[in-house]
């Protein structure tokens, strides 16, 4: 039996962009999980730990960041647990890479980076164990991450990382290191630990496949961070076991604004079920009552401090009264005089634009049928 700890994506030194305080308040939660991530290693006596991509957000990293991944790594080291990692996309083995940097391997004895171009392996005859893998080079590519992939050396245990999407037809971005279910399936793996999206989802069974999503909550994310547990029985059996680790949670809400008859009310559905480790995205939606008024960035400031970070979209649209006669003849001369004066200021192309635009536009005013 084999333990493993899969975990991608941590994305330090994420910047959070218009989150404000919020966001370097996130930036600094990444470090803090990442070392609830390593601590969770420990306790559950893993094996080895895999980082399949993306643990750093940029190539361009803080003293500080690089300082703590190798603090954290020591600590795995003191307990005799191995850790590799593939480069991602946001941390590619491009020519200024942080791989290429900073000389990790040698800081940390017991750390693996796959670096060469193409598929590598590193053998761990103690547990029984080959790993492979194949770095991104640049942060986008034709070339699939499971290129080459086959078992080379006679362990019992075969393991792939990969940073990459998987192939999903009309879905998956061609240049996106894009690997199939057919490879997976001929990888003669026992597990595949992917990186690259971010939510903790399997790809295939058999080999077993997962992504396993950041640990902590980032931006596109729509569910709490989790790392997985993978257990590799003797029998050839895999247990994957999501286990959270991030603090903050995220959810969506819609609000059809239609049943919203004051705002009392609204923000008594935002705030439903509120907390200050919840990330929400709230969408207004439906028809709503002409006479009220939704400002979204007043909304946000004002019931923020209930949440993490609050978000507020307003798609709804008002209820339109009765038109009278005089308002209707009002706005079509307004109309036209506005396409008139558009008409005599332009030339060409663009003028006879202006001038169906007006033809087309009394029409419809007029109620009759336009082509
Ligand atoms: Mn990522």
């Amino acid at each position: 039996m084999l333990k493993i700890l899969h975990t991608s994506d941590i994305h330090l030194g994420a910047r959070f962009a218009g989150m404000a305080d919020r966001g370097a308040a996130q930036r600094e939660q990444l470090r803090t999980t990442f070392k609830k991530v390593i601590a969770t290693a420990l306790e559950e006596r893993v094996g080895i730990v895999l980082i399949a991509g993306d643990l750093f957000d940029s190539n361009q990293q803080p003293q500080r960041n690089v300082d703590l991944v190798i603090e954290q790594f020591l600590v795995l080291n003191k307990n005799s647990i191995p850790v590799c990692i593939v480069p991602g996309t946001h941390d590619s083995l491009d020519s200024s890479s942080i791989y290429r940097k900073v000389d990790f391997d040698k800081r940390c004895p017991n750390l693996t980076v796959f670096a060469g171009e193409e598929m590598s392996f590193v053998e761990y005859p103690d547990l029984d164990l080959t790993v492979y893998g194949r770095p991104n080079l640049s942060n986008r590519s034709y070339a699939s991450p499971l290129k080459g992939i086959h078992r080379t050396t006679s362990s019992r245990f075969h393991v792939a990382m990969a940073h990459g999407s998987f192939y999903i037809p009309e879905k998956t971005a061609e240049d996106d290191h894009v690997f199939r279910l057919e490879e997976i399936r001929e990888s003669g793996m026992d597990y595949l630990a992917l990186g690259h999206w971010h939510r903790a989802w399997s790809c295939c069974d058999r080999p077993a496949a997962w992504y396993s999503g950041p640990p902590e909550w980032i931006p596109d994310q729509r569910e709490r961070g989790v790392v997985l547990l993978v257990t590799l029985l003797d029998s050839g059996g895999v247990k994957v076991e999501p286990r959270e680790t991030g603090v903050r949670d995220f959810d969506e809400v819609e609000i059809d604004m239609s049943e919203i008859q004051s705002r009392a009310m609204l923000e008594a559905e935002i705030s439903v079920g509120a907390g200050r480790d919840l990330v929400r995205r709230i969408t207004l939606r439906g028809l709503r009552d002409a006479e009220l008024v939704v400002n979204t960035e007043e909304l946000e400031a004002e019931l923020g401090e209930e949440f993490f970070h609050l978000s507020v979209a307003d798609r709804s649209h008002p209820r339109i009264g009765h038109v009278s006669e005089d308002a209707e003849r009002l706005i079509r001369n307004r109309f036209i005089r506005l396409m008139n004066e558009q008409i005599e200021n332009a030339e060409g192309e663009e003028r006879e634009i202006a001038e169906s635009a007006l033809q087309y536009g009394v029409a419809l005013l007029d109620g009759r049928e336009v082509l």
